[in-house]
């Protein structure tokens, strides 16, 4: 049985519930973390340290650090266009899925979302914004030449490098600030928006998170 600790409205609570969907396990997510609390008890800090949400359970096996739970749910049950079992084909994706994981979610998430939906207005950095917005273009350009001729990262089917830069797309085109034209990624996420499981899963109202 695998069991998900963590609110609906983390991002990277909503990474490995997008794997799971589309892997086609099962689960049961439990609502931890910000506003529900829970994440502070000593049962809880024995599973993360660090008292942050997700933690993962599948059976006795306990983890934490939304990546590496990817990572062990395409090695223990994806297909071989999710989790390719030759390394150096799988390093190339990963490539993109630790690039999106430091350098994309410095900016996007730890920049761009903390600034616009979690810092009270009167505390924004406006100058440190307009700086983060223009690394922003600068990385989804390199996204954009990425994709270009593709349907997915690794070519005609979903794998675990699109569950990493998928999952940041739907607040990268609902936040308010000035985006590149970037053709490639907007079919992409186009695409993306398509999955049932990407809708039910990512595309979630992050409106609870907003502070004025
Ligand atoms: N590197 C960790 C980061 C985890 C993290 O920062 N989680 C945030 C939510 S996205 C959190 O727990 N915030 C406090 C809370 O929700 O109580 C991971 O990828 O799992």
């Amino acid at each position: 049985m695998i069991t998900v600790l963590g609110r609906a409205t983390s991002s990277n609570v909503q990474l490995v519930m997008w794997a799971i969907a589309e892997l086609g396990l099962k689960v049961e997510r439990q609502d931890m973390g910000g506003s529900y609390g829970g994440t502070d008890t000593p049962e809880y800090r024995a599973m993360n340290p660090n008292g942050l949400v997700p933690v993962f359970k599948d059976g006795e096996h306990v983890m934490f650090e939304s990546a590496a739970i990817l990572r062990y749910l395409g090695a223990q049950y994806g297909s071989e266009a999710f989790w390719p079992k030759d390394n150096k084909t799988r390093a190339k994706l990963d490539v993109i899925a630790e690039w999106t994981k430091t350098s994309l979610c410095n900016v996007l998430i730890y920049n761009i979302f903390w600034t616009l939906i979690r810092t009270p207005k009167a505390e924004r950095d406006w100058d440190n914004f307009a700086v983060q917005v223009t690394k922003m273009g600068d990385l989804m350009t390199i996204a954009e030449h990425e994709l270009k001729d593709k349907i997915f990262l690794g070519g005609d089917t979903l794998s675990f490098a699109d569950i990493m830069f998928g999952h940041i797309l739907f607040r990268y085109f609902t936040l308010d600030f000035d985006r590149l034209n970037l053709p490639n990624i907007q079919a992409y996420y186009d695409r993306l928006v398509e999955r049932e499981a990407y809708r039910n899963h990512v595309m979630i109202d992050y409106s609870s998170l907003q502070v004025n």
